[in-house]
């Protein structure tokens, strides 16, 4: 359902600007600035913050934040990385958030989308981002493949979120060197706090694991950190947080 919508507002914006409008874009950005490397030391555990309104499982979560104070927060209290959804329909998101916080941060900026097609890769990186997020439940072998070279060539990084050992071989197979691991299931979105025990043995060493949704207490993050994890990604739990200041009610 989402990745039909998504389709569908692709196809609009490929209209209204060329593939060769959006490369020319891509081409004038700064360099990407280096998300693997924002998980140095590998020694510690990194947190990537995540900036969104809201959710398809949780519906509206903060639908009045003022995304770029609420980056601003994140990194002054030591994110390693935003993660910024784009996704308008289902969890408020948009391209106007994540140029404007590029802008407004040091730290690196990822794409969180439904990505299927290597123009929305480009116009990630037109937008200002750095990654992206690769979703292998929605892409097949050779798609998940042909937009990792794609990103690549651009400078970019992926996150490629895997939901299942299968998934995570698949990811590991692909040359993935980040993989994250979505406790919440993608369709019925139940949580499952054993899914990073079970996938995190068949990720080589040499690869980032960043532990995905439902993060909400320091219990949490204490379990987690035993399963040998660079990083985690918090998104609800800190935009409703009252230490946040970036709420902005208008
Ligand atoms: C953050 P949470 O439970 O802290 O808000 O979860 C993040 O993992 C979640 O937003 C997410 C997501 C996604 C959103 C993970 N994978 C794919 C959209 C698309």
């Amino acid at each position: 359902k989402i990745v039909a919508q998504t389709l569908k507002t692709l196809e609009q914006r490929k209209q209204e600007y060329p593939l060769g409008t959006i490369k020319r874009l891509a081409s004038e950005q700064t360099p990407p600035r280096d998300l693997l490397r924002a998980f140095e030391p590998r020694t510690q555990v990194h947190l990537i913050a995540e900036v969104k309104r809201a959710s398809p499982s949780k519906g509206m979560l903060a639908p009045h934040i003022d995304p770029v104070a609420l980056a601003r927060t994140y990194e002054a209290n030591g994110a390693a990385a935003i993660s910024v959804l784009t996704e308008p329909d289902f969890f408020l998101g948009s391209p106007a958030y994540l140029t404007a916080i590029k802008q407004a941060v040091n730290i690196p900026v990822l794409r969180k989308d439904f990505i299927v097609d290597e123009y929305q890769v480009h116009e990630a990186r037109a937008w200002g981002a750095d990654a992206i997020l690769l979703i292998c439940a929605i892409l097949d072998d050779n798609q998940l493949y042909h937009l990792l070279q794609t990103a690549h060539e651009l400078g970019m990084r992926c996150l490629v979120e895997t939901h299942s050992r299968e998934e995570a071989q698949r990811a590991v197979a692909a040359g993935a060197m980040i993989i994250g691991v979505n406790s919440r299931d993608l369709v019925t979105f139940e949580m499952n706090p054993y899914l990073i025990r079970d996938i995190r043995r068949l990720i080589p060493s040499n690869r980032v694991v960043i532990a995905e949704s439902g993060i909400h207490t320091t219990a949490d993050t204490r379990r987690l950190a035993r399963y040998d994890v660079q990083a985690m990604l918090v998104g609800e739990s800190l935009v409703v947080s009252d230490d946040v200041p970036a709420q902005m009610h208008m």
